[in-house]
């Protein structure tokens, strides 16, 4: 890999694109996740690239539901643990969640990698491994979770997939903060709180929130959730997109 000039107009997808390379090379990554991350790419291109306001307030409403949750849980792929591994500890620790690593493609070397890569930076406990729990309705890999984790999770967060699990987490009850760059994806229609943006930026985001609501009451998060407009956010994402009308 050549170095990328910090400068070169397309530094942060070149980038991005060198993490999925290395997380396919080191065995976390799916083949899959490539592509997974071209069609994001196309997405973010006609955003600007950047955090529109209605991903801003989706991030801070993900935040306030996640600090009232009993049991929140960020499930992590192979993409998400490519490009945002240590973000994703930061944020799991910064709302009391439980990681865990939850495959399409899943094979025991993956999950290991993956927890391992997790662990590396900074995760103290990583779950998805035992698989002593089924999503019922779901007849792929994806429905192998812990009894204790997102078996249990009253809110999970599910970055950047296809659009069945989120379906069937949300038969089971379970509160969604979605993270895809496509508004209309199912996962993203599905969600009690769909975030269109990067999780280059959006898990970051959403850490900051929460910190900065560390110490807010039960009322004020409750008046955030409650505030937020799932409909009128995914409506712009989507007029953005559209619109693509870049500066
Ligand atoms: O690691 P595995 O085996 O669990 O497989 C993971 C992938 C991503 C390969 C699998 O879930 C998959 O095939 O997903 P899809 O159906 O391609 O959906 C991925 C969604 O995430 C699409 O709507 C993309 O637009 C979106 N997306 C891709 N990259 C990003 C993204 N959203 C936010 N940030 C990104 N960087």
């Amino acid at each position: 890999m050549t170095d990328i000039p910090e400068d070169h107009p397309r530094y942060q997808s070149l980038l991005t694109r060198h993490r999925i390379e290395e997380g396919v090379e080191s065995g976390i990554t799916s083949k899959q996740g490539l592509i997974a991350e071209g069609r994001g790419e196309a997405f973010d291109y006609l955003l600007g690239e950047e955090t529109i306001p209605s991903a801003e307030a989706a991030a801070r409403a993900a935040a306030a539901r996640l600090l009232l949750a009993d049991h929140p849980v960020v499930s992590v792929n192979g993409n998400v643990a490519a490009l945002v591994p240590g973000e994703t500890v930061e944020l799991a620790e910064a709302v009391g969640a439980d990681l865990e690593v939850n495959l399409f493609n899943r094979t025991p070397e993956r999950m290991e990698a993956i927890a391992d890569h997790l662990r590396e930076h900074g995760a103290e406990d990583v779950k998805g491994l035992e698989a002593d729990a089924r999503i019922p309705g779901l007849d792929h890999e994806r429905a192998k979770v812990d009894a204790e984790g997102i078996h249990a999770a009253d809110a999970v967060v599910v970055p950047l997939e296809d659009g069945d699990r989120a379906e069937a987490l949300a038969e089971m009850g379970k509160t969604e903060v979605v993270i895809d760059l496509n508004p209309l994806s199912r996962s993203a229609q599905t969600a009690a709180i769909p975030i269109v943006d990067n999780i280059l930026r959006a898990v970051p985001n959403i850490t900051e929130h929460a910190r900065e609501l560390e110490d807010a009451s039960r009322e004020e998060l409750e008046a955030i959730v409650a505030e937020f407009d799932r409909e009128a956010a995914l409506e712009e994402a989507e007029r953005a997109i559209r619109r693509g009308d870049l500066d």
